[in-house]
């Protein structure tokens, strides 16, 4: 089965877009198979709601591991059937907990074998910081993305009107890539999302 990662800094809401998709493409409740750093797996049946309550949160690193979800939907009469893959939030500096570190690790691991990438860009984080800042994950993901020529960047949080503002920003600071605008929160830009992995997947 085809897979696509969601990537991106802690925080930036990859959780909260892979279940909100979810819904968006008709999905009630989830099975979420959490993959560990040994490649154990454990399937957590859950409602969208519950999944939201206990798995997204404001806090960083609310995500450790590998999490999946199996989504089908249909573009025309072709049906078709994906794995969407949340994972740990990567960032520029060497985390103190260990836990985080090896679902770092996991994380840029899953880029490797994906069939695609979707880069969740924080842009309420962006409205904040200099997009330029040398060195920082977001440039290095894109730099990555543009290499394996299977990447979207995702301007998520665009609900909130500085991070809306910070849009045109965007064209310059990755010039290359492609870019769908959306609110994870909201369900923005969904319908670009799934033509997206229709085209792609
Ligand atoms: N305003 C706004 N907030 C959002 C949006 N998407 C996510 N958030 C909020 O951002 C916070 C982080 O969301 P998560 O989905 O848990 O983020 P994550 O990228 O999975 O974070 P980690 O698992 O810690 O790496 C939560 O408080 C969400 O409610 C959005 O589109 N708009
Ligand atoms: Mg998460």
């Amino acid at each position: 089965m085809r897979e696509i990662v969601i990537v991106g800094r802690p925080n930036s809401g990859k959780t909260m877009f892979a279940l909100n998709f979810a819904n968006f493409l008709g999905v009630k409740r989830v099975d979420v198979t959490f993959r560990d750093y040994d490649d154990i797996l454990t399937c957590r049946h859950f409602s969208i709601e519950e999944a939201k309550r206990e798995l997204c949160s404001s806090v960083a690193h609310r995500t450790l591991t590998l999490q999946s979800i199996v989504l089908r939907m249909t573009m025309g009469k072709t049906p078709i059937e994906f794995m969407l893959d949340d994972t740990c939030g990567v960032s520029e500096q060497i985390h103190p907990d260990a836990t985080v570190r090896r679902g770092m690790a996991q994380t840029l691991k899953s880029m490797r074998y994906a069939d695609y990438i979707f880069h969740m860009l924080d842009m309420i984080y962006w409205s904040n910081h200099p997009f330029f800042q040398s060195g920082n994950i977001d440039q290095e993901i894109y730099q990555y993305g543009l290499a394996r020529n299977a990447y979207t960047i995702l301007a998520n949080k665009i609900d909130a009107p500085l991070a809306r503002e910070h849009l045109t920003k965007i064209g310059s600071a990755f010039p290359k890539a492609k870019v769908i605008p959306i609110s994870a929160l909201l369900g923005a830009g969904f319908k670009e999302v799934k033509a997206c992995v229709a085209r792609n997947i």
